[in-house]
């Protein structure tokens, strides 16, 4: 009998529980990094809050244009993008996470944004609901950024891998393929298991045109994961 998936309202109290426990995390005056997804939402929602009635001086970058517009239309203090800019914390989502904190990330479409602010961050904190701690990575589809030119051989490359890549289409027009903030193509891959995230990693680092994969290895380094409706802290 498999274990039944969490109601959709139980999914989005544990989101609101693990948005919450990060919050915990901020000390006034950090610089952030704001993630993408909806447990992120619900985290920058109670930033917001935290900054709105004088608990807390943050300044945040986010990693989506939609995260953005919802800390800008909150009053967080936003810093663009500029040289030697680092982040003392950034909280983001994940799709899946395993036990030595290796994650699959991109099922919002940010993945490139989110890599690049994890690499510039001193501390990435991942904040996840019961359904995304998984003992092997790679039942969700691995998603991929791609240049549109680069496209036919970015698929069969990872064909040969034995990905199943899939174009994502848009999700307000199916018709259309859906495109990151950048412009770029968004692929899933569906290995279903990958037993061996690293040797994936580099493989889909040679690929021309693929321009960032979902994989975040050595970048996160605790989660705040929701399980029988207890916070749990993971790290690797
Ligand atoms: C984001 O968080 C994405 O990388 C990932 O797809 C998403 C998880 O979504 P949610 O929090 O909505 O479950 O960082």
């Amino acid at each position: 009998m498999l274990p039944s998936a969490p109601h959709p309202n139980q999914l989005d109290q544990e989101k609101k529980l693990a948005a919450a426990a990060a919050l915990r995390w901020v000390q006034d005056g950090m610089v952030l990094g704001l993630g993408t997804g909806s447990t992120a939402a619900h985290f920058i929602s109670l930033l917001g809050e935290a900054v709105r009635n004088g608990q807390l001086r943050v300044q945040a970058t986010a990693t989506s244009q939609a995260s953005e517009a919802q800390a800008r239309e909150l009053g967080i203090p936003l810093l663009q993008p500029r040289r030697g800019l680092r982040f003392d914390l950034t909280i983001d989502g994940a799709d899946e996470l395993d036990p030595q904190l290796r994650l699959i990330k991109g099922g919002g479409g940010a993945l490139l944004r989110e890599k690049v602010l994890a690499n510039a961050s001193d501390y990435l904190l991942i904040i996840a609901d019961s359904t995304k701690l998984v003992p092997q990575l790679g039942q969700f589809p691995l998603p991929l950024e791609v240049v549109p030119f680069a496209l036919p051989w970015v698929l069969d490359a990872v064909a040969e891998l034995g990905g199943a890549p899939v174009l994502r289409p848009d999700r307000r027009n199916p018709q259309e393929p859906a495109r990151s903030d950048q412009g770029n193509l968004l692929v899933d891959c569906h290995f279903n298991q990958i037993p061996d995230p690293a040797q994936v990693a580099a493989q889909l680092k040679t690929i021309p045109g693929l321009v960032e994969h979902g994989l975040f290895l050595g970048l996160a380094r605790a989660a705040l994961v929701v399980q029988s409706e207890q916070v749990m802290a993971v790290r690797p």
